[in-house]
């Protein structure tokens, strides 16, 4: 059991008294399952974790690296614009991990539950992942926070295309090998993916949320609409650093919507929730979400 010492909630779970006291932070599924059961509005919030039991390396976790470099120094603009060559070999190579991964029992239980009971809730599931495996299990109302690994998007025109070729160009082909005494990348950049729209032909991009860029103003406006409604939000395997997304379920736990997390292990954010079932959730969340 773990012990948090933050507010009290009353009976339905809003924040009307502040007690700095150590309370016991419930993992108690059958109390978290009625919540679940009278929620008009779910959200599930997802990192990296969910994706771990798939075999995809979480970020901040020993997987974290690709060759020398830890990867979150890789996904910035300025590692595309000093060497977009290596930038495009670590995507290719992360396309290629992705491609080959299956969704895992918590992909499959997250939709599985909007199946069974988005005739009558509303189901949104929000991820930071940019692997395609939430879309893959089957989830429907997919709110992609941070792009997708098999979209491109043309740093001269912008557009936007989906592309799941493999390789996405020949000189990709056999690249990407995460070996750390690869060094650099000597793919000459004309080699790399370009824009096929006639008088383009700019160099394309992933079309994902590098840090230090802001998210898509849609997309946070349909995130902060699912977060600002949601009865129940469930928190999965994220370390709750990366920012905005960190913000959102605290933000809801604040104004009373019963957020539970799930994850290996404690995390910042961890306080601020009602619930907290740990373990991998490949096993944690199809217990909680299964049918009555
Ligand atoms: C922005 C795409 C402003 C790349 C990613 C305050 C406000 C705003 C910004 C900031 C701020 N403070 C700092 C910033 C800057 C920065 C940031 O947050 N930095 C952090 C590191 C401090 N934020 C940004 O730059 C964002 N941009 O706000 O810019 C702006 C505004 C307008 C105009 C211009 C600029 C953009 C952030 C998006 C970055 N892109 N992804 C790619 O994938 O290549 S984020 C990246 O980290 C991934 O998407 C990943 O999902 C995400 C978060 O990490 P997690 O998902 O949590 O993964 P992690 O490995 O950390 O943790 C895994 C967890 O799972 C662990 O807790 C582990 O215990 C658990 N786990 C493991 N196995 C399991 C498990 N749990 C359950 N079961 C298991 N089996
Ligand atoms: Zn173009």
């Amino acid at each position: 059991m773990f012990l948090s010492s933050i507010r009290v909630f009353n009976s339905i779970g809003s924040p009307n008294i502040r007690f700095q006291m150590a309370i016991r932070q419930s993992s108690d599924t059958a109390k978290f399952r009625e919540y679940l059961n009278a929620a008009k509005e779910v959200v599930i919030l997802s990192g990296a974790g969910i994706s771990a039991e798939s075999g995809i390396p979480t970020f901040r976790g020993a997987g974290g690296f690709w060759r020398k470099y830890q990867a979150s120094s890789l996904a910035t603009p300025e590692a595309f614009h000093t060497s977009p060559s290596l930038v495009w070999e670590f995507y290719h190579y992360r396309r290629e991990v992705a491609a080959k991964a299956q969704p895992n029992a918590g992909h499959l239980a997250i939709a599985d539950y909007e199946k069974r009971n988005g005739a009558d809730k509303k189901v949104t599931v929000i991820t930071q992942n940019v692997d395609g495996l939430h879309k893959r299990a089957g989830t429907n109302n997919l709110i992609e926070l941070h792009g997708n690994l098999y979209k491109t998007r043309c740093t001269k025109c912008k557009e936007v295309l989906i592309n799941t070729d493999s390789p996405i160009c020949e000189a990709l082909a056999n690249r990407g090998a995460p070996d750390a005494n690869i060094v650099g990348s000597e793919i000459p950049i004309y080699s790399l993916p370009h824009c096929k729209k006639p008088h383009c032909g700019g160099l394309l991009r992933p079309h994902i949320v590098w840090f230090g860029e802001g998210l898509d103003s849609n997309v946070l406006e349909q995130a902060g609409n699912a977060m600002a409604g949601c009865d129940v939000c469930l928190v999965v395997g994220t370390s709750s650093v990366v920012y905005p997304a960190a913000m959102f379920a605290p933000q809801a736990a604040q104004r009373g919507a019963i957020v539970a997390e799930f994850n290996i292990e404690p995390t910042p954010a961890t306080p601020d929730f009602h619930f907290y079932f740990e373990g991998p959730c490949g096993t944690t969340l199809p217990g909680v979400l299964s049918a009555n």
